[in-house]
């Protein structure tokens, strides 16, 4: 049965390109996860978009010397490229400034507040002197209350992940001029009563029973912990971003202020689909995102780092559920840990470590997509070493399954042409291929299906292998002397071992498998859940071409060059 799937990336910022740390924490396993579930026959939106409110992209765009609105539509296209070129397949990549958000969120602001959970509040909020600005969340640094972190931000701990208020930092300092000559001035806000939420979110929570640890450690912890679950401002004294109405209404004692941008950011995931329909790409966007209009039957499966998870176990699922409509609520969420870099962190003011154009420029996007979703931080950092990813990716794509692709098509060229060959018959090594083949597909099949990624990779890694060992063991070079119509028939099954791995390696590694798929001339590439259907569509006589080499070697001087190009400071 077609089943329905939502997936949602966490929304990149717009302030700069990500780097591989970003991608592998979100984009790019939930691009793995929308492509598997096409592959399968599913029905498949994928979104993702900007988020282009906030501090970070007004002090970016200053930065820039370019008026923000200007900067968000070029930074826009520039991230919409780069997903492009990653092979991200986002059924929509929208804006979270777009006209539609703007219009949902102030729409769940006002049901918000006629539900009663909105409070104002006259707070007092940091003013730095020096910089001339309110300074919200993160640009106010300091020592966090929960942990005793030297570094933490206005909106939240990276250490300890707690979710904070600025004033809650000790000693803290503007991150923008570093300087401490801050003060405490008066202004209204308004504050969203999660504290009311607390019974309905655990209950909810509670119900998940098949989330990974890692989102419910998460989510209980900051729920349970006493304070957890406080009450959160939503808005701020800033000029870039959604302004503050109640529905269609001007807010009294609100103008000139705007929305909190972890806000409006998680209701663009709702608004993109609206922006999908708009930009004529689909018909009927509530179908996927209210319950009594059609997306009772989708399951909705959201993707993100782990400093992001309370805000979508907690502050999202608030804003959903205590709007009181029958908005769709998120099924699964897969978060992962962080990837680290040469033994310290990814660093976007530091330009340290591989960022998305720069690993583009230097390497197809299946070499970075494979490598890195088979080593997806999962169930702990991992962390990316140059010499690691040479060694694996030579090992796996070029050594395992370039060599299999190449050497099978190569042979079969100078011995039968290319055409696939007649004659010979298939024995017990051929069927013991099959069943081990058949194990592993299942395993992989479940892997996918439970969002095991690491998993999921070394299943498919183990069917690469089982091909080459096949043919090692078979020796068709050296049969082919003796019994030419015993080589024929090793050869035609290894060569249906081409499509059948471009099918089920497309998720991982999309443009070399449609490069084997094209060889083999199969461009419509059908799940092969059976695999000794699929390892005869191939039938005698079926014409091939020798593709280009899939996967060149990376050279030691290539990744000692790489290394230290990479090493810290971006041009
Ligand atoms: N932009 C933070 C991040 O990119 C934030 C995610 C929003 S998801 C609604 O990690
Ligand atoms: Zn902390």
């Amino acid at each position: 049965m077609t089943k329905r799937i939502l997936v949602t990336s966490a929304i990149p910022y717009i302030n700069g390109i990500k780097h591989l740390g970003n991608l592998i924490g979100s984009q790019l396993p939930a691009d793995l996860f929308a492509r598997y579930h096409r592959a399968r026959g599913n029905e498949v939106l994928f979104l993702c978009a900007t988020d282009e409110h906030g501090t970070p992209a007004e002090l970016a765009a200053a930065k820039a010397g370019k008026p923000v609105d200007e900067f968000c539509a070029e930074m826009y296209q520039v991230q919409a490229d780069i997903a492009n070129r990653f092979g991200l397949s986002f059924d929509h990549f929208g804006r979270s400034s777009s006209d539609q958000n703007k219009a949902l969120t102030q729409h769940f602001a006002g049901r918000l507040a006629e539900q009663g959970l909105i409070n104002e509040v006259d707070e007092e909020q940091v003013y730095s002197h020096a910089d001339g600005r309110f300074l919200p969340d993160r640009y106010i640094e300091g020592t966090c209350p929960n942990c005793g972190y030297d570094s933490a931000r206005g909106d939240q701990c990276e250490n300890c992940t707690k979710q904070l208020d600025p004033t809650d930092l000790i000693d803290a300092r503007s991150a923008i001029s570093g300087s401490t000559d801050l003060e405490v001035r008066k202004t209204r806000h308004l504050y969203l009563r999660q504290s009311a939420m607390r019974d309905t979110l655990n209950e909810w929570i509670d119900s998940k029973t098949d989330w990974p640890v890692l989102t419910t450690s998460i989510a209980k912890k900051w729920l349970n912990d006493g304070d957890g679950l406080q009450d959160r401002g939503i808005t701020r004294d800033l000029h870039w971003g959604v302004p503050v109405k109640k529905g269609t209404e001007d807010w009294p004692g609100m103008d000139g202020k705007v929305f909190y941008v972890w806000f409006d950011a998680p209701i663009e995931y709702i608004a993109c689909a609206g922006e999908w329909v708009d930009a004529g790409k689909g018909t009927d966007w509530e179908r996927w995102w209210r319950t009594d209009k059609g997306a009772d039957d989708v399951t909705y499966y959201q993707f993100m780092g782990k400093d992001n998870v309370p805000f979508h176990t907690l502050s999202f699922p608030s804003t959903i559920l205590g709007s009181g409509e029958p908005w769709k609520l998120v099924d699964y969420i897969k978060s992962f840990n962080y990837l680290n870099y040469e033994g310290g962190q990814f660093s976007t003011s530091k330009g340290r470590g591989v960022f998305m154009d720069q690993a583009l420029d230097i390497l197809p996007a299946d070499y970075w997509r494979w490598w890195l979703l088979s080593h997806v931080p999962e169930t702990s950092d991992t962390e990316f070493t140059w010499e690691q990813f040479q060694q694996d990716t030579n090992k796996d794509l070029a050594d395992v399954l370039g060599n299999f692709v190449s050497r099978v098509t190569k042979f079969c060229r100078s011995k039968f042409g290319e055409d696939v060959p007649a004659g010979g018959t298939y024995g017990d090594r051929e069927q013991a291929l099959m069943d081990a083949l058949q194990t592993k597909l299942t395993s992989y099949q479940a892997n996918m299906d439970a969002i095991e990624i690491r998993k999921a990779a070394a299943d498919l890694r183990a069917m690469w292998v089982l091909g080459n060992e096949y043919l090692q063991s078979a020796e068709p070079w050296a049969v082919f002397k003796t019994d030419p119509d015993a080589a024929a028939a090793i050869i035609r099954l290894s060569l249906n071992l081409i499509p059948f791995y471009a099918a089920l390696s497309s998720p991982f590694i999309p443009t070399m498998a449609k490069t084997m798929g094209d060889a083999m001339g199969v461009s419509d590439m059908a799940w092969p859940s059976d695999v000794t259907s699929a390892l005869s569509s191939l039938p005698a006589g079926a014409p091939f071409t020798v593709p280009d080499n899939l996967a060149a070697k990376i050279t030691d001087d290539q990744r000692a060059d790489w290394a230290e190009r990479f090493a810290g400071v971006r041009d």
